[in-house]
């Protein structure tokens, strides 16, 4: 059996948690693939309300092996204080998996993260402050440091030291802050091995094998398409590959074993923190879908920026994800809306365009062109079957579908667990 990928289709937090979940059932393992605990997914099983940093959603799934694949930045007291929170409420964390070659978010990378943003005042990115940034450029760098390495002391203390001579510099000079020492560091993550040891794992040897033995691997991606760090708006996005590709190199395996790639599309458009978004709104409809819609960022707390669906991000999307089909999410918040406006194109410079522009200014210039499309009053969110929903509704979905490339196999009208409709 095959792998496939589930990538937010738009500026994250579409639903890819809850996604995630509802493929549980028929699911062996779900292997995270880049980002870290600035993730927030929300998975809602009856009554209980589970919001995830970096654990993959699948470990709510009794029989699901959840992996953290290498491609991710682990923050490992997070991590452990993530699990010890689901474990309180009876999650049993015992399968996880952490690959052995993931990269550890220090403490300086957090507070490099939080001090750069103060730094670039108005030109800040609106990062989660977790560190993920620094991180990763530490292991661009070649000055990261990886879960492994602290299994070996001696490497973990040059590793530490030679990365904080270079920091420390930054820390005081630039940003007049107070020097990192690096043996507080060096003990606090050798106070982690203990407690990580149980889950240590060749992940990528266990992937590949569990694909050889036809079991089933979701690739769960974290953020969003136009938040990747090659695809998305540069530079306001994260600092990892939430596309499709990405799967790949922070998974370790190989192209040839995905046979589908879901996008999760949300049925209008949400963004946090700063960036280029063309359909946003900044009046009553705007704070209509972040009120119904409930878009509070699920990690910091943040307010989402809300607009429009925008048919342009969306085949964009299906385009560098290779989207075989894709899970729309949160229908039932347009309900009561006498017309909705679906973004069709953008008008840039004076010029129409209907695929993302070329350059970075276009993107920012872009205006939005509008079609609009009828609403409904109806409550959908018992609706089991497309045929349940109102006529204008399935007229909207199939708009959507229509312009954004590829076939919607799954509804959501609801957060819940069984509040979606499957379309086969
Ligand atoms: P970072 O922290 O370096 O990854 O931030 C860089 C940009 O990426 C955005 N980003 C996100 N956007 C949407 N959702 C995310 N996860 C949380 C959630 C966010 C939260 O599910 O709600 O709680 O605020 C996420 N993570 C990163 C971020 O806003 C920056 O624009
Ligand atoms: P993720 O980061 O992509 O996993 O998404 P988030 O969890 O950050 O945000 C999605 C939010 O929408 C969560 O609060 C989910 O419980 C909720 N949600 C997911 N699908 C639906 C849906 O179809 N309808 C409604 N109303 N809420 C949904
Ligand atoms: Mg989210």
């Amino acid at each position: 059996m095959p792998a496939l990928v589930l990538v937010g289709a738009q500026w994250g937090d579409e639903g890819k948690g809850k996604a995630t979940d509802l493929l549980g059932g028929s699911v062996d393992y779900v292997v995270r693939y880049q980002g870290g605990n600035n993730a927030g997914h929300t998975v809602v099983v009856g009554d209980q309300k589970y919001a995830l940093h970096l654990l993959p959603s699948g470990i709510l799934s009794p029989n699901v092996v959840p992996v953290i694949g290498n491609g991710v930045v682990v923050d490992p007291g997070v991590m452990l204080e993530e699990i010890r929170g689901l474990e309180e409420r009876g999650i049993d964390c015992s399968k996880l998996r952490l690959s052995s070659n993931a990269h550890l978010i220090t403490p300086y990378d957090t507070t490099l993260d939080k001090v750069s943003e103060r730094f670039l005042g108005k030109r800040r990115i609106g990062t989660t402050g977790r560190g993920i940034g620094p991180a990763y450029s530490d292991k661009i760098n070649r000055v990261g440091i990886r879960v492994q390495d602290i299994f070996d002391e001696s490497i973990l203390r040059q590793k530490v030291e030679a990365a904080l001579d270079q920091k420390n510099q930054i820390l005081v000079k630039l940003y007049n802050r107070r020097e990192i020492d690096p043996g507080k560091v060096v003990d606090e993550f050798l106070g982690y091995a203990e407690k990580l040891a149980p889950f240590l794992a060749d992940t990528t040897l266990e992937v590949n094998q569990a694909l050889d033995d036809g079991k089933v691997v979701v690739l769960e991606g974290g953020q969003g398409t136009l938040l990747d760090v090659d695809h998305g708006t540069y530079p306001f996005v994260t600092s990892s590959n939430p596309t499709a590709g990405g799967a790949c190199t922070g998974s370790g395996i190989g192209p040839t074993r995905i046979d589908r790639v879901i996008g999760i599309l949300k049925a209008y458009t949400t963004r946090v923190g700063a960036g280029p978004f063309p359909t946003e709104l900044f009046d009553e409809d705007g704070d209509k879908l972040r009120t119904i819609g409930g878009e509070r960022g699920v990690t910091t707390g943040r307010d989402r920026r809300c607009g429009w669906f925008d048919a342009v991000i969306a085949r964009y999307a299906t385009r560098v994800n290779g989207l075989t089909d894709f899970f729309l999410t949160k229908l039932d918040v347009l309900t009561g809306w006498e017309r909705i406006p679906v973004c069709v194109a953008y008008q840039v410079d004076g010029e129409r365009v209907t695929e993302m522009p070329l350059t970075q200014t276009g993107f920012h210039h872009a205006e939005p062109v509008y079609e609009y499309l009828p609403g409904w009053t109806e409550d959908i969110s018992k609706a089991k079957t497309f045929t349940d929903l109102p006529k204008n509704a399935q007229d909207y979905v199939k708009a959507l579908e229509e312009m954004s490339g590829a076939p919607i196999s799954a509804i959501g009208v609801g957060p819940g667990r069984d509040e979606t409709i499957e379309i086969n």
